[in-house]
């Protein structure tokens, strides 16, 4: 069976940061989170078929306020030292998968005809995915926010250390949506949608 693409979701001040005290940095970037929200959801195949997985560390589902977890429309799948022993079968949509590596969280996708993967962190679990991972979703958010926590590749112009980023229509190709070419401003904080690739 041909491996799972893996693409990594993030949103990332310019100098990488992600994180700070177990939440993001910044507040009410809602249009950022309503791109993230559809990006993650959308699937190419038809209605009826398996949604998208979003594979993440425990610290980010402790991270997602309680009313909106797990992410509804895809399969959640938690990376957590207490998971059980075994992955359940098939789990309850109520519920988000727990699993103990990244190796069994791409498993569990693969075997259940999961489509899309996308991994959304936080800074352990891009760790880990960051050598499997094809393609980076980076918002650049352009203004400086006090972090403690960040992304492990560093992307900037448009080639970078094997990464390549994509043109306006090639995020339109893969994503679906139709960004802004300037970025844009909310909340006085300026980002820009970005998609990247790693060169053959
Ligand atoms: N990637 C990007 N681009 N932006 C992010 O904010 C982001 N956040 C995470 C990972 N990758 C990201 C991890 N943190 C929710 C909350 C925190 C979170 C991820 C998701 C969340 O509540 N999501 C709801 C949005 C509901 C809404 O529209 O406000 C969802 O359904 O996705």
């Amino acid at each position: 069976m041909a491996p799972l693409e893996i693409t990594l979701i993030v949103a990332a001040t310019r100098r990488m940061g992600i994180g700070l005290h177990g939440t993001m940095p910044w507040t009410g970037l809602r249009k950022e989170m309503a791109y993230f929200r559809r990006v993650t959801t959308r699937t190419l195949a038809s209605s009826g078929s398996p949604p998208n997985a979003v594979i993440m560390g425990r610290k980010t589902w402790d991270s997602i306020p309680p009313q909106f977890r797990p992410l509804k429309d895809r399969l959640n799948i938690v990376i957590t030292r207490s998971a059980p022993a075994q992955p359940p079968s098939d789990a309850p949509a109520t519920q988000p998968v727990r699993v103990s590596t990244l190796d069994q969280a791409l498993a569990y996708a693969r075997e259940h005809g999961i489509a899309r993967v996308f991994v959304i962190g936080g800074a352990q679990i891009y760790d880990m995915a960051a050598q499997k991972a094809t393609r980076v979703l980076l918002t650049r958010i352009e203004r400086d926010f006090e972090c403690d926590t960040f992304f492990p590749i560093k992307l900037e112009g448009t080639q970078s250390a094997g990464w390549t980023k994509r043109s306006r229509d090639d995020v339109r190709a893969w994503t679906g949506e139709d960004i802004e070419e300037d970025g844009q401003v909310e909340n006085d904080t300026k980002y820009h949608f970005e998609m990247w690739e790693r060169d053959e």
